[in-house]
């Protein structure tokens, strides 16, 4: 995924700001990645249950439905013995609240890729903290960096799903090597 597919979409991503590339070619590179991805997917041993972490609450923030990183997270964590709980794309703060207290979750992740939706990852990061006491939050997208993480009150930044694991196996317990 790392060494293939996510610089072929960075590459498409590139050509659609220059104007070379257009919306739908967007759409079937996307669609070509998650074939992808579900073949690597497969691939992966099975988790082992009697040593489930967790749970971590994951969501695409509001607004945004780029949903190919929070997949892989998701996968990369569930394959590391974590519980997770996948509220899905387009995620309204109040949702992942609600998410969070019912779990009883002390991780929540969000993935935002465009400028325009990092303001509502900023107020679910606010909502979060304000209403589930003793949970983090820990964010990641294409458009995120460690200081704007900070900025908005996030208490990590991820630049890649295995950076997450080792975060979130920092916090469960167990080193991850
Ligand atoms: C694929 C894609 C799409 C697909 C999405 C399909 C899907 N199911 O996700 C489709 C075609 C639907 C799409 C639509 C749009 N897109 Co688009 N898209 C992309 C593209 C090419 C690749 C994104 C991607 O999947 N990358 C690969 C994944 C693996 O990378 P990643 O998400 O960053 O995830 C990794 C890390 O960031 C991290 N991570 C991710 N999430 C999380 C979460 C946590 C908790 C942690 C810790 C870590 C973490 O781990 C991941 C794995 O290592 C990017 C270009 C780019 N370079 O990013 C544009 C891009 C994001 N899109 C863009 C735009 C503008 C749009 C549209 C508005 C286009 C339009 N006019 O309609 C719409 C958005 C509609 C909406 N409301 O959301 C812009 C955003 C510009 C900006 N700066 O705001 C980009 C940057 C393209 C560009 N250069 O103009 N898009």
């Amino acid at each position: 995924m790392n060494g293939e597919i996510v610089p072929a979409l960075e590459a498409v991503g590139k050509g659609f700001e220059a104007g070379t590339v257009f919306l739908p070619q967007l759409l079937m590179a996307a669609e070509a990645a998650g074939a992808a991805f579900a073949v690597v997917r497969a691939a992966m041993p099975a988790q082992d249950s009697s040593s489930v972490k967790g749970p971590v609450v994951v969501a695409t923030v509001k607004g945004d439905i780029h949903d190919i990183g929070k997949n892989i997270c998701r996968a990369l964590l569930e394959n590391y013995g974590f519980k997770v709980i996948d509220l899905g794309r387009d995620v309204a703060p109040e949702v992942v609240v609600a998410a969070a207290l019912r779990e009883k979750a002390r991780l929540v992740g969000l993935s935002a890729l465009m400028t325009t939706t990092v303001g509502a990852m900023e107020e679910t990061v606010r909502l979060v903290h304000e209403r589930v006491p003793g949970c983090l939050v820990t964010v990641g997208g294409a458009v995120l960096t460690e200081d704007y993480a900070r900025k908005i009150g996030a208490d990590n930044y991820s630049k890649d799903a295995m950076c997450l694991v080792r975060y979130a196996e920092s916090l469960f317990g167990e080193a991850t090597a």
